[in-house]
Order: C-alpha cells, then structure tokens, then sequence
C-alpha cells in the first residue's frame, strides 16, 4: 500500500510553532471521522477494559495505545495532515508514535469541589517530565510532537488544553501568582472541531477546566525519535498487517531487524518515512 499523498510543510506554519510553541492545524479531520472517533472513544470508555487504561481523580479516565485498541484511530497514524510537519519539527525521520492516548474529562460544575485545577494543583506541566529531570529544565531539547485533536464540542467552557505561548524555550518553571490557576499569558487555542493543534514537550501546558456540562474527549499521538522508550504498550499484531502502509509499520514500531529476525544497522527500518519525505521534498536526505 502507498501513503496518502501529502503536502510539504508550511514554512508560516513551522514558525508559527517557533515562536508559539504550539501550532493548529486546519479542516484536519473529517466531520464523518469525527463522529466515528467519538463512538469509538465512547465504547472503549464503557468498557471494563483495564489493560492500557489511564484513570486518574475526579473522574478523569482514558487509555494509552487506543490506535491498538480500535481501528477507527489508525488513519491518525500517518495522517498525511500532520505528518510533513511533525517532520520538520522533529528535523528527522527517525520517527515512531510514542503514544496515542485517549483522555476523557468530565465537565465539572463552576464551584463544585475538585481536586484538580485549583493552586496547589493547577496541572501547568512539561511532557517527559523524567527527561526533563536527567538532562535539566533549561537544556532538556525538544524531543516529541504531540498532536492533539478533540472529539467532543468545542465550547470555550470545554476545558481545551491550554498553552503558554513562547514557553518551549524557557529556562524555568511557570510561575503562578498567589490563588491562581493559570500563569500570565496561558490562552486556550482558538480551535475548530476539525482542527489538531501541535506542541512539544517543552511547551507548558495543561488541561483546561470542564464547565461545559459535556464530557471533553481528546486524542493526544505522541512522535518522538526512535530511541526514545514507547510510553504505550508494544502491539506487536499491528506490525504483520498487510492493510497498513511501510510508513504506518515504522510509526508503529517496527524494530531495526532484518526479515530473518537478525539485527539491522539502526535506524535501517527508518527507511519508510525517510523515502516519503524525500519524494514529499525533493530534499537530498540529511537523516
Ligand atoms: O487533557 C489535556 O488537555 C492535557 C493533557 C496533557 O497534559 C498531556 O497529554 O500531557
């Protein structure tokens, strides 16, 4: 099977994320997806599945590895959308899907009691918080691309990710006034329901607060390098499907071997996306 066709990167929306730390991307997903993906959310949510579930307090519930899960989510693999730019962030095509996580939050009302979103739990936070604790706050690089696309309505009480802008290069923790739940300058991205938006781990962010009545559901695929460790369990059934491209196979970890099982030079099976992105460029491959 081949890619779907893509376009190169936009180089306004490259430095918009520069200079934002984050980015939306535009009319991303179909409307008829859409309503599929919620379906299929809404089943796995109702399940009594507890293998790669992520329940967490005041009702926050979600799954890690759901492209493994339901295959209404695989199209977001490589979604031909996405991928040009998560490349050029990345600047490689070393590439693999961390995770792909599933996260349901449920609409608080304004003044109920909870224990996330208030000071001393404001959730503000950095993805890989551990390789940002071994190689330090000012030095940790970028490593991963997190797409982030929501299934539910977007209201502005929706509880949307928040972003700080420009924070992917700060050198120090946020900082909260007294009482406050969010940093100066944190916004809601002005998202529409076919919309991804972009941000890295080093961008602060954090869920915002569900006030809309409505359960928020969100999918958040996680690219990284492949010598990154997988955040989500391996699914090995994935990688012997013949209805997936050698593109959807390297995002979804396919180790460096050979087809008798023998080891690879590394980064050998990074060959499928390093093809796709010179014939998407024309770029002599640099990685
Ligand atoms: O649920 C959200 O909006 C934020 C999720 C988040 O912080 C994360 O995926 O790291």
């Amino acid at each position: 099977m081949s890619p779907a066709p893509a376009d190169p990167p936009d180089p306004e929306v490259l430095a918009a994320f520069e200079r934002d730390s984050f980015v939306i991307l535009r009319d991303v997903i179909s409307p008829d997806w859409r309503e599929q993906a919620a379906e299929a959310a809404t089943r796995l949510l109702a399940s009594r599945r507890t293998a790669g579930r992520d329940r967490s307090v005041d009702g926050k519930d979600g799954f890690r590895g759901i492209v493994a899960m339901d295959d209404t989510f695989l199209p977001l693999v490589a979604d031909p959308k996405v991928l040009p730019t998560v490349v050029a962030l990345l600047g490689s095509t070393n590439l693999y899907l961390m995770s792909s996580n599933l996260i349901y939050m449920p609409s608080i009302p304004p003044g109920a009691p909870r224990s996330i979103r208030i000071p001393s739990r404001h959730g503000w936070h950095r993805d890989m918080v551990a390789a940002t604790r071994d190689l330090g706050i000012a030095t940790v690089p970028r490593l991963s691309i997190k797409a982030a696309y929501f299934l539910s309505d977007i209201t502005p009480d929706a509880g949307l990710t928040m972003f700080v802008p420009g924070s992917h290069t700060d050198t120090g923790p946020v900082t909260l006034a007294p009482g406050a739940i969010d940093p100066p300058g944190a916004i809601t991205p002005d998202l529409g329901p076919l919309d991804v938006v972009l941000f890295e781990n080093r961008t602060w962010h954090a869920g915002g607060l569900n006030t809309s009545g409505r359960p928020r559901l969100a999918v958040m695929m996680q690219y990284g390098y492949r010598w990154l460790a997988p955040i989500d369990d391996l699914a090995p059934g994935l990688l012997d499907r013949d209805d997936l491209t050698d593109v959807e196979r390297q995002l979804l970890g396919r180790p460096d071997r050979n087809p008798d099982g023998s080891i690879a030079h590394e980064g050998a099976e990074a060959w499928p996306l390093r093809e796709w992105w010179q014939h998407l460029t024309q770029a002599q491959p640099r990685f």
